[in-house]
């Protein structure tokens, strides 16, 4: 806290951070800062979910053939509808809408592309268990035909210009990178200021950590090397630090975020659980790219069991991957024995 006693605003942060960048215009600035306005809303409604009838589903199914939770629709309508006005964007991509989000022909375009999921871990609204709204921002590349192309809107996480997520817990947490060496930092929501303030400033995850984060009720549904990995984990080794401890808590964003600030590994493998999902249940552009971004600038990694998720070339807006995501070292032993460069 500064003698004000309020501390670097997430405004602040972002504002300085921009003001090093001699190309930058203000346009990205006001971007992230309506997404951030969204998310306090949002923010003010899981915080009193349980006082209100905004708990429980929808009753309908989405593109994800998911439940849809009350608060999922309420926090997808909050950001399509702060973020379309802002003249930033060129489009959207949702987790819950099944094609891209265009932007209405009152409102300016602008060269921005962003993708999200809401809000990630909904299932565990009704138990009071931490979710998040995670988000990907990508430029519009130049040259392009001007029609909304799903082909012009799709680019490798590898371009994203920033990414980052919202946890709502016992704390608000916002955490963000805009890539290049910036770093990635955390801000907790002062509900009494209104603001984010800086709290976890340059995050960096041990390059190897103690825990390991998996569904193992899926363990029936996994190859041999998949089953191999996870028990490579809790076979008891002195010199590695074996077996490590399990923490999963079933919501993507607690479990990674967790995991970024202590070390370890979370994992998604592939599953024939469902057949119609072989390459496993997270999603591409509005999960495993954001995250990937963020543990790269963090010093992690992340993998789909054979190489990088950030150079992934997406072919379909809601396509999964396999994620392995959170300490190098522990990532890249999973590539190795998803890869079979490991015996199983
Ligand atoms: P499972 C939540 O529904 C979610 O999309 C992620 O937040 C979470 O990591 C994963 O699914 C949990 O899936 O199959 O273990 O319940």
């Amino acid at each position: 806290m500064d003698r004000q006693g309020v501390g670097t605003t997430i405004t602040q942060h972002i504002l300085k951070q921009q003001r090093e960048k001699p190309e930058a215009t203000g346009a990205f600035t006001t971007l992230l800062n309506e997404l951030i306005v969204a998310a306090k809303v949002i923010s003010r409604e899981v915080n009193k979910a349980g006082l209100v009838d905004i708990l429980g589903s929808t009753g309908k199914i989405n593109v994800q053939e998911e439940q849809v939770q009350k608060l999922d629709v309420f926090a997808n309508q909050i950001i399509i509808e702060r973020m379309q006005h802002i003249g930033q964007l060129w489009c959207m991509g949702s987790e819950e809408d099944p094609d891209l989000i265009e932007i209405p022909a009152q409102y300016p375009k602008g060269d921005y592309i962003l993708f999200f999921d809401p809000l990630d871990g909904s299932s565990n609204i009704d138990v009071n268990v931490s979710i998040g709204t995670i988000f990907g921002i990508y430029k519009r590349k130049e040259g392009g035909s001007g029609d909304l192309l799903l082909s012009e809107a799709l680019q490798p996480g590898i371009e994203q210009v920033a990414a980052g997520y919202f946890i709502y817990g016992s704390s608000t947490i916002m955490v963000y990178t805009t890539g290049n060496g910036t770093g990635v930092h955390g801000f907790t929501l002062f509900p009494s200021v209104g603001e984010f303030l800086l709290s976890h400033e340059n995050i960096r995850i041990p390059g190897k950590g103690k825990i390991y984060s998996v569904n193992e009720g899926n363990y029936p549904y996994w190859d041999e090397k998949t089953r191999a990995l996870v028990d490579y984990f809790k076979t008891p080794d002195r010199e590695t630090g074996r077996p490590y401890t399990s923490r999963y808590v079933g919501s993507l964003v607690a479990d990674f975020h967790r995991n970024l600030l202590k070390g370890g590994i979370f994992m998604y493998p592939a599953d024939m659980k469902d057949p119609k999902k072989p390459t496993g249940k997270l999603r591409l552009m509005v999960e495993a790219n954001p995250l990937a971004m963020v543990v790269r600038e963090a010093g992690g990694y992340a993998s789909d069991g054979h190489g990088p998720i950030l150079e992934i070339e997406p072919t379909e807006l809601h396509q999964r991957v396999p994620l392995y995501i959170g300490s190098k070292e522990d990532v890249e032993m999973a590539e190795a024995f998803i890869s079979g460069r490991v015996e199983a």
